[in-house]
């Protein structure tokens, strides 16, 4: 068996679990995240760079991939691992997603989508089928279902419709693929509508797969409306298979994700925010653009492991930042990927050792929005 789940111990109070997920390519612990390299690399880190850091698995986009450089040159190369030299498991989106969320002027038809290419603006088409046919291509040892992430708000109605399109164009995904090294996720949608979340994950979970994941969340909902809707999913997903949570990122998403019984998390949020000049800490996210750390002569944070707190300073990094210098952004993303890795290893130990709220708790009362 290439694809394997065990949960190694879960907590007495909330629905949060700790486990081993196996697959081709090695095992992740999880919850674990996932740093997302769109483009088969992680914006600005190298591969021994990522290593370092202990990313487990990184995530890669069937879209972006597609357009440029094409599945097919990337098959030639050996697949994606060969191709990007990454020895360890990759997770590809199914561009699902991307297609809704960077595409003007798409249409979806129950055959598919049409799109026109945010490269060159050339007509494109992405289907169920298609979808996993790049990603078979590519390679990757999870793929997702392609799925529609419908926009927030949206009304009941719609939300039904592309619910059940997702449906079918799961059992599509399902009927298409042919290689059995590659496990693929079923993805539970539904909107911020209770009893359409519940259906879904039902649905969604009927089908034998290797693992489910939640889409459609984090797309401009308040955190309580994605709490309820989270909590419904994980309650109707089974407990012997891993779930993900597409596209959470920030730290106080990633407890309350976890508290939710989830066991993957991505998101672009640490390698963005660090081109941008900013900066994880336990005490909320810091800029260094701010003149106040013109001559602030510490790391980053003192305890950090990373490479960028064991040597350097918030002014030189600052002085980087406001220089347009590229180490800059690289050793904020060293530093950033390292936070969310750093930090689901403690929540793995807290859950271990029994105590993941008051690990929570803590972590609430030091975290706010500085700058
Ligand atoms: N579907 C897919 N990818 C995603 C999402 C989704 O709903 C989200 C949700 N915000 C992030 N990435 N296929
Ligand atoms: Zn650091």
């Amino acid at each position: 068996m290439s694809f394997e789940f065990e949960v190694l111990k879960k907590d007495d109070r909330t629905k949060a679990r700790v486990g081993v997920l196996k697959t081709p390519h090695g095992d992740i612990p999880t919850p674990i995240f996932m740093p997302v390299g769109t483009r088969a690399t992680v914006k600005t880190l190298s591969n021994n760079e990522l290593l370092d850091l202990n990313t487990k698995i990184i995530l890669s986009n069937t879209y972006h991939l597609f357009l440029r450089p094409g599945d097919e040159l990337i098959k030639k190369a050996g697949g994606l691992h060969k191709f990007m030299n990454w020895k360890l498991p990759i997770l590809t989106d199914s561009g699902g997603f991307q297609v809704f969320s960077l595409t003007e002027n798409r249409q979806i038809t129950e055959e598919g989508v049409h799109f026109r290419s945010h490269i060159d603006g050339s007509k494109v088409f992405l289907s169920p089928e298609k979808s996993i046919s790049v990603q078979e291509n590519l390679g990757s040892d999870i793929m997702m279902a392609f799925d529609e992430c419908a926009p927030y708000p949206a009304d009941y109605d719609y939300i039904k419709h592309s619910m059940d399109r997702t449906l079918r164009w799961l059992e599509r995904c399902v009927n298409a693929k042919t290689r059995d090294d590659q496990a693929l996720f079923g993805i539970v949608q539904g909107g911020m509508y209770k009893d359409l979340r519940k259906l879904s994950a039902i649905e969604t979970c009927k089908f034998d797969l290797k693992g489910y994941a939640v889409g459609g969340l984090s797309v401009g909902e308040p955190i309580e409306v994605l709490k309820e809707m989270l909590d419904t999913c994980t309650d109707y997903m089974p407990e012997d298979k891993p779930r993900y949570h597409m596209g959470v990122g920030s730290p106080d998403y990633l407890f309350e994700s976890v508290e939710r019984g989830i066991d993957m998390a991505d998101c672009v949020l640490p390698t963005r925010i660090a081109r941008n000049g900013a900066a994880f800490t336990k005490y909320g996210r810091i800029n260094l653009k701010n003149a106040k750390f013109t001559e602030d002569f510490t790391p980053i944070e003192e305890d950090c492991d990373c490479y960028a707190c064991r040597n350097h300073t918030k002014a030189y990094i600052r002085h980087l930042v406001m220089n347009g210098e590229i180490l800059g952004g690289r050793l904020l993303s060293l530093h950033n990927v390292r936070f969310l890795l750093k930090l689901m290893e403690n929540i793995r130990k807290s859950v271990i050792d029994g105590n993941f709220l008051e690990y929570k708790e803590e972590f609430y009362k030091n975290y706010g929005y500085l700058d």
